[in-house]
């Protein structure tokens, strides 16, 4: 492919080795070639011989430009909805209690049993195209409705689809540990080994599992339960990561930081052992506001205690029926700053470079560096902290993967 340059942009590189909050590059250029970011840097420092072997310009005309930007966790693909869930939930009965009552993530796995392929695509299309419209290029989709081996191996082949018709890159998480199925009542441990004997291993060998991950909850799996997945992952060398102290402490960083888990998600319960477990891990704490803001939440995940141990924090929607029923990244930036007092800096590094951590595509995604994929945001603001300020207001300009302008 020839090498196409882009030109005159106020660039967001995101890269911690460029000066300042952003790594902004003023009168910035990028070039393109085979997808890649072949050049990057000032467009006056620009090469001469490089501008002579390009084929094609674009003039970003002062706009600025980020990394495309990265939700590193969503159930985006599941059958049906749960408004009806919602609306019991405003009458007085809790998250907890419609799960322990049979509904909540059941009630979503039998609607996903009973999907066929084409219908979870095309439903999870329809979710997928907003955070697409906003920029986003690449997305983590998890299993987790399906719950046995059919359904799960179908779900992921679903986000596998996602990944190959749309302009986004898909890295799937097998999240089978999400919830009981009524078919293991009463018996957690024998569904461990299941899922480890039988359902893992199935789906990573048709090539469908990227990383692992479970519910570690008082309505989900134990610590020990957990643990045993997480053995039975690391035999096959697959990565884990843990939907972790989000209703209750239940030691699951701790877990996550001694597996060197890719992340830990949730954390309004994370104690001082939990933090200091993920910086020694080397573990990304995800943060997830749309949920905290849909279960209306209290207890802030601790930020301060997180940012003093050097754990890297990114931001997602945690798309999902029963929690957050949220397809808007931007969004998401705005809630992190506004609940959990991020800088809008550290809300736009948690949905590009740690994001990219979280889906072990830091050495290719994440940041607007010399030999990453060209894969860029350009928006019509005058300042990069004005993503995470607007509420419900898409600045979007155009959305650059593997240097080709998409369309979604
Ligand atoms: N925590 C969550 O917030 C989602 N999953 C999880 O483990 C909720 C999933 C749902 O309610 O359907
Ligand atoms: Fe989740």
């Amino acid at each position: 492919m020839a090498m196409e340059l882009w030109l005159g942009g106020r660039l967001a590189t995101m890269d911690p080795t460029v000066a300042g909050p952003y790594g902004a590059i003023e009168d910035g250029a990028i070039a393109v070639e085979d997808g890649r970011i072949a050049w990057i840097g000032r467009t006056a420092d620009l090469p001469g011989d490089l501008a002579r072997r390009t084929a094609a310009r674009h003039d970003l005309a002062g706009r600025w430009v980020t990394p495309g930007l990265i939700d590193c966790h969503t159930h985006i693909v599941h059958g049906g909805d749960r408004a009806a869930e919602f609306e019991l939930r405003l009458s007085g009965a809790t998250y907890e209690e419609i799960a322990r009552a049979g509904g909540g993530i059941r009630s979503t796995v039998t609607a996903t049993r009973a999907a066929d392929e084409d219908t979870l695509f095309a439903q999870a299309r329809a979710r997928l195209r907003p955070l697409l419209a906003e920029g986003v290029t690449a997305v983590e989709i998890k299993s987790g409705y399906g719950l046995d081996r059919e359904t799960e191996l179908r779900m992921l082949r679903v986000a596998r689809r996602l990944g190959r018709e749309l302009p986004v890159t898909v890295r799937t998480s097998f999240l089978g540990a999400h919830a009981l199925p009524p078919e293991f009542d009463g018996r957690a441990d024998a569904y461990i080994d299941f899922l480890s004997a039988e359902v893992l291993p199935a789906a990573a060998a048709d090539g469908l599992v990227d990383a692992v991950d479970a519910f570690c909850e008082r309505i989900g799996f134990t610590l020990a339960q957990t643990r045993r997945l997480f053995e039975a992952a690391t035999a096959r060398g697959l990565r884990v990561r843990l939907h972790a102290e989000q209703l209750s402490d239940m030691k699951g960083a701790v877990l996550a930081g001694q597996f060197k888990a890719l992340s830990a998600d949730h954390l309004e319960w994370l104690e001082a052992d939990g933090v200091a477990a993920l910086a020694a891990g080397g573990s990304v704490a995800v943060l997830l506001p749309g949920a905290f803001y849909f279960l209306r939440e209290t207890r802030l995940p601790p930020v301060a205690a997180l940012r003093q141990a050097g754990v890297p924090i990114a931001i997602a929607t945690d798309c999902n029926p029963g929690s957050s029923p949220v397809t808007s990244l931007l969004l998401m930036l705005s809630m992190a700053c506004t609940y959990f007092r991020l800088t809008p800096a550290e809300a736009l590094a948690g949905v590009t470079r740690h994001a990219a951590a979280v889906l072990d595509l830091a050495a290719s995604h994440g940041t607007l560096s010399l030999g990453k994929a060209a894969d860029f945001a350009i928006w019509e603001i005058e300042r990069p902290g004005e993503l995470a300020y607007r509420v419900g207001f898409n600045p979007l300009y155009a959305t650059v993967r593997a240097g080709r302008p998409t369309s979604a």
